[in-house]
């Protein structure tokens, strides 16, 4: 091991305060993946009354309310989730596009980790492999990296 002082976080999640902002539009995914961001957390430590759920129409909207939330100094962390799916609409990119981005320079502004649970996918079917399915659940992990650069920002104490 080399002895360059490292800076790294652990994924204890006690004492965070959190909030996931969670799309409507194909709720059918989007709450599993909702189920897998609150397991993880919880399983991690988090308390139940430090935690909160937003829901917004669609993916479309995340990045304003996200924005907010981010800003308004209530939470240690934001995790997005939605899913958007090809299939389902013409303006896929267009969405797909403005979420991720927005909800990037939503997490900059703030500074805030806000992490991105929110699929873009081509089909339904992949969309639900990677919400519990068989590709893990993307809600779990935006869970976790929202616990790890919380605690990596705390840590780094700027
Ligand atoms: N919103 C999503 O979250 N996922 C989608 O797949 C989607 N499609 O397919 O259209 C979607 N559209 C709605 C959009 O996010 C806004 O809610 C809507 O355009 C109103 O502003």
């Amino acid at each position: 091991m080399s002895s360059v002082r490292t800076y790294e976080a652990d994924l204890i999640a006690r004492d965070l305060r959190i909030v996931i902002v969670a799309a409507r539009f194909n709720d059918f995914v989007v709450n599993r993946l909702v189920e897998g961001a609150i397991d993880a957390l919880v399983r991690h430590g988090a308390s139940e009354k430090d935690l909160e759920v937003v829901r917004v129409p669609g993916a479309f909207e995340m990045p304003l309310v996200v924005r907010r939330l981010a800003l308004s100094k209530r939470y240690d962390a934001v995790i997005a989730l939605g899913a958007v799916i090809k299939g389902g609409t013409a303006h896929f990119e267009f969405v797909a596009g403005e979420c991720t981005s927005g909800i990037a320079r939503a997490a900059i502004d703030a500074g805030i980790p806000v992490t991105n649970g929110v699929l873009t996918c081509d089909t339904l079917e992949q969309a639900i492999d990677r919400a519990g399915g068989k590709a893990g659940n993307k809600g779990a992990e935006a869970a976790l990296a929202a616990i790890e650069t919380a605690n990596l920002l705390k840590r780094l104490d700027l």
